[in-house]
Parts: structure tokens; sequence; C-alpha cells
């Protein structure tokens, strides 16, 4: 059965709400971060108004190099209560369209509508009623797109902003993708773009040309999401993690400070299988591993790594961890204590023991 799933996200959100509240501010460029003192000063761009990417201004472009572009335009510190305020609100009004909803920043979320809906047309519908409402109520814009799987409508409400509704169908989203940059797939970020446009892959449509076992190929690891989200082979559910819980982490101190590696190491595995069981029994995936570690003298560090893909997987757990445990190979202290932190849950669809094939590190991104 094709799933009918919407995503909203807010057009140029910290820059609509300071517009919506100094009216002399619209259709000028409205740049909102760091004070760029004529050009001098340090910091980046947090977003900016629609006119002011006519410019070339995006976030987190420096906001030296934003002056230089723009010198007319309206330079704003960011208003954090404020944002956070209309972010509930708008998070309020979503809701109301579906129990199955899940937020997944502080500007956007996923409705599914299948039980609601018979079809994209009747999806189309409440798109627009969602997107007036909110208007009428709030004075800011928001971009929906309409898809069968996750991340298409994530493509899809990015494909015509501001304000705009997108539908993608199981009939037309190939063709509505093939001619995008691949860096509009949620996760491919610059460095990955550089390695697969030297691979000869510059649009999507030249990964719908190949089969998924040449891509792997090609991409190693992080092929396999990649192709199945542009394949609309995404089956992650629409669903809010309710627990209020924002992480699950053990953390153990040593009886005496240490600087054996096998004793760090058996430390870590118990955390880690610890954890694993505490996970698995509420049926929970996460993406981001951060190992804490803390030296003699109290010096704490905490180092994460984000996946591209919710798992529930202690082996790869256990790589992460060592992997990021490296990075302090050049510390001649020794360890007090160690960590390990899940975060960015999400409550699990079906148990996901993955292979290696079907995670990906934003390493590489
Ligand atoms: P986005 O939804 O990524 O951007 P946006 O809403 O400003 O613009 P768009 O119309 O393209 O959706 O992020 C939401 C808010 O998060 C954004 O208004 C400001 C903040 N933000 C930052 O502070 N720094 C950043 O690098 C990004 C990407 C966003
Ligand atoms: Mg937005």
């Amino acid at each position: 059965m094709t799933r009918l799933i919407i995503h909203c996200d807010l057009d140029c959100f910290y820059a609509a709400v300071e517009i919506r509240d100094n009216p002399q501010y619209r259709g000028k460029p409205v740049i909102i971060g760091a004070d760029p003192k004529k050009g001098k000063g340090r910091g980046v761009v947090s977003t900016c108004s629609y006119e002011a990417r006519e410019f070339g201004l995006c976030s987190g472009m420096p906001i030296s190099q934003a002056y230089q572009r723009c010198p007319h335009g309206i330079y704003l510190r960011p208003t954090g209560e404020k944002y956070r305020k209309v972010s509930k609100q708008v998070m309020q009004i979503l809701k109301k369209y579906s129990d199955n909803f899940q937020q997944a920043g502080t500007d956007e979320a996923y409705l599914d509508l299948t039980e609601i809906c018979s079809d994209f047309e009747a999806v189309k519908e409440i798109a627009e009623i969602i997107q007036d409402n909110i208007y009428k109520n709030l004075g800011v814009t928001i971009s929906i797109g309409c898809a069968p799987t996750k991340s298409l409508a994530k493509i899809a409400s990015d494909f015509n902003k501001p304000n705009g509704i997108t539908v993608f169908t199981p009939n037309n989203f190939k063709e509505k993708l093939k001619d995008l940059d691949i860096t509009k797939i949620p996760g491919i970020g610059k460095k990955s773009k550089t390695y697969l446009n030297k691979k000869g892959i510059k649009k999507i449509g030249d990964i719908l040309k190949i089969p998924l076992f040449n891509f792997i190929n090609l991409f190693g690891k992080n092929g396999e999401w990649i192709w199945k989200v542009v394949n609309g082979l995404d089956n992650r559910k629409v669903k809010e993690f309710h627990e209020g819980r924002k992480s699950i982490s053990a953390e153990r101190t040593f009886f005496a400070d240490t600087d054996d590696f096998q004793e760090v190491l058996s430390k870590l595995e118990d955390i880690n299988n610890k954890i694993h069981k505490s996970v698995t029994k509420k049926n929970i995936t996460y993406k981001t591993i951060t190992l804490k570690i803390r030296f003699e003298g109290y010096l704490t560090y905490n180092r994460s790594i984000t996946l591209l893909y919710h798992i529930q997987d202690k082996n790869i757990v256990m790589d992460e961890i060592l992997k990021l445990y490296g990075e302090f190979s050049d510390i001649n202290k020794k360890i007090r204590l160690v960590g390990i932190k899940l975060s960015n849950l999400e409550l699990n669809i079906k148990s996901r023991q993955t292979n290696l094939l079907s995670y990906a590190s934003v390493s590489l991104t």
C-alpha cells in the first residue's frame, strides 16, 4: 500500500519571524546571524530571507563574506526565545492534522496521512489547509512535500520553496528527482558531492541508472541507504519518540586511574553491553554515538559521531567508540572515567540489525 507522508518545513524560519514582527523589513535582504561589523565580524549566517539568497547568501556562510556580497542587507542577531515559541506553536497546529506526527527539527515535521486520505489529491488539499492555517495564525509561510516515503517528502518540501507544495507520487517521483543535484539528498554534503562527482555522479538521475550493487561498489557503506532513498525504498515510519528521553548513557569510573588499553576496552565493553540491553528492551534505535572520557585532573571530553541511519547494533557502536577513542591517543594522561551515550533516538520499526553496508557515517559527508 502506498503511504501518504508529508514533510513540512518553514521558509527562512528565523528571518521570517523577524520580518513578521518588523513589516518594514518585508521584501528586503534580511540576514540573521553574527554581527558583520562592517565586514570585519566573525561568525556565520544562521539564515537569511529569500531576497538575501539572491545575492548568494546562505546558512553557514561566514558573516564577513555575506557582508561583502550584500553590504546593504539588514543584519540582525538571532533571538532564540522567540523562535522556540513560534516553533512550539507551529508544531501544535501540525499535530492537529494527524496523530502520526514527528517533529524532526526546530522548523520541520513529518505527518503520515495514510489513514485519513485516500490519495495524493486529498493529501494536497490538506497541505493547502495547513499552509493557510499556519500563515493566518502565525504569519509565517511553510513549504510542504507530499510523497510515499519520509526522505522523498523531505526532498519534495525543498523542491519549490518558499510557500510551495510539491507532490511526488510513486509514478512521477523518479522523473522529478532525476535532474536534481545529488546534494538535495538528505545527508549528502560537500565531501560526498566531491567524491561522487569524481566518479561521474552529479545528478540524482545518475544514481537511478545504477543497480544497487554497482552503487555500493562506488560509494561503499554509504551506498545502500542513499540508493534506497532515491529509489523510494525508505521504509521508516513517522513516529514521535514519546518517552521524553533524549539519550541513553552509562559511565564508569576506574578504581584507580589507568593507561592500560585492555582495562579501558573491557570497561567500554561492559558499558556498551549494558546500554545495548536497555535499547533492545525498549526497542530504541539511535543515530548519534558519543564517547565521554575523563583524564586525571578532571579534564573531560565528549566526542560524537552521527550516522545517516538509525541503528541498533552494539558492534557498530563499539567500532565507532574505538575510532573516537583513537582521537585521544596523543594525550599522555591516565584515564579516570569512560562513558558511552546514544542519542538521536527513535522507536524501532522492526529490528534493524545492520550489516556494514546499511549505515553511513557523517565523516564522509
Ligand atoms: P532550515 O530549515 O535549514 O532553514 P530555513 O528555514 O532558514 O530556510 P529554508 O526556507 O531553506 O528552510 O533551518 C531552520 C532554522 O534553523 C533557520 O531559520 C536558522 C537555523 N539554522 C541555523 O541557525 N544555522 C544553520 O546552519 C541552519 C541550516 C539553520
Ligand atoms: Mg526551514
